[in-house]
């Protein structure tokens, strides 16, 4: 079976890799049609994905108050043409959506319109036409002072917000359980401590055989199934190269390290499926490791841990897990 994973039926796809994995990581397949955004891809490449990028950071720029109309139409996985971040799940990201919305946009906003300004008004008024004889001086105390105050003063008011946040990220609150997030090349497995040592490989349902409702390149075999409201202490490691743990509608991004133990945490506010890549790249298949996290009631959770501790006396498919590493 080939694994062709860039259909480009609806020529949609590069919105798709913008989301944290990129252009590089993908594998192209003779036998696969690619279609229009293949053939995109195929001519720009690399400098055709940071291109869309830069378009789309402009228009981000200019549409400024379509931030907030946008980032709330958009669920827990990325859509086709989204601008802003993915509508927060847990308060961490809460706080950033805000600290994105509110006051670094408003910041790099003024900063940008400001210097168009000045290049504006340098252009017009002392163009060689205007201003045949250009003044010789070289210094302006005055000026010097203010352009070095200034933005230190913008990364002061920046910085009295972003700290408090970066500990909020960092100091892991008490936890109601714990979740141990393994990366291997080229899928995620996962282990619940608390929890009889439910161990779980959550391996990327391949296009032909998506159920309904399930994402392309999203969906996993096994979801994270987690209880909402609860604080879930997140312990992210690797078997072999270096992966990262992400949900962007949580807020969480943490590499997985081989022979280290990383730390962080969530707490889902809302139930719903939560979407995510592995987001460091880590080889050919790197596109090809969804993260999908299922918060459900407690209730829901606690029937979930039963039928696993069931469950959990089989072997994994070791098979089909080698047979994907290839
Ligand atoms: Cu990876």
């Amino acid at each position: 079976m080939t694994l062709c994973p860039l259909p480009s039926k609806t020529g949609k796809d590069v919105i798709w890799h913008l989301q944290g994995c990129g252009w590089a990581s993908l594998q192209r397949k003779p036998e696969c049609d690619y279609g229009i955004a293949g053939k995109f891809g195929q001519q720009s490449g690399e400098s055709g994905n940071h291109m869309t990028n830069k378009f789309l950071a402009g228009l981000g720029l200019a549409g400024l108050a379509l931030v907030s109309f946008t980032s709330a139409a958009v669920a827990s996985q990325a859509e086709d043409w989204q601008l802003g971040l993915q509508e927060s799940a847990t308060p961490v990201m809460t706080d950033l959506v805000f600290m994105h919305d509110w006051i670094l946009m408003p910041i790099i906003t003024i900063i940008t319109l400001f210097v168009l300004g000045l290049l504006l008004w340098v252009m017009i008024q002392y163009n060689a036409g205007r201003n045949p004889t250009p003044s010789k001086f070289t210094h302006n105390f005055a000026i010097e002072v203010a352009w070095t105050l200034i933005p230190v003063a913008i990364l002061v008011v920046i910085s009295l917000y972003s700290f408090p946040l970066l500990y909020k990220q960092d100091r892991i609150p008490e936890a109601d359980m714990t979740i141990k997030a393994i990366g291997s090349s080229w899928y995620w497995s996962y282990e619940y401590p608390d929890h009889d040592d439910i161990s779980i490989t959550a391996l990327m349902v391949p296009e032909d055989e998506l159920k309904e409702g399930q994402p392309r390149l999203l969906a996993t075999d096994e979801n994270v199934v987690v209880p909402v409201n609860a604080t879930v202490r997140v312990q992210v490691t690797s078997t072999d190269v270096i992966h990262a743990w992400t949900i962007p509608a949580f807020g969480i991004k943490m590499d997985a390290v081989p022979g280290r133990l990383n730390e962080t945490w969530f707490k889902a506010e809302r139930e719903g499926m939560f979407y995510g890549q592995c987001s460091e790249l880590c080889g050919k298949d790197h596109a090809y490791m969804p993260i999908a996290v299922e918060v459900v009631s407690q209730e829901k959770f606690d029937e979930w841990v039963k039928t696993q501790t069931a469950a959990n006396d089989t072997a994994p498919n070791t098979t089909e897990i080698a047979q994907r590493a290839d």
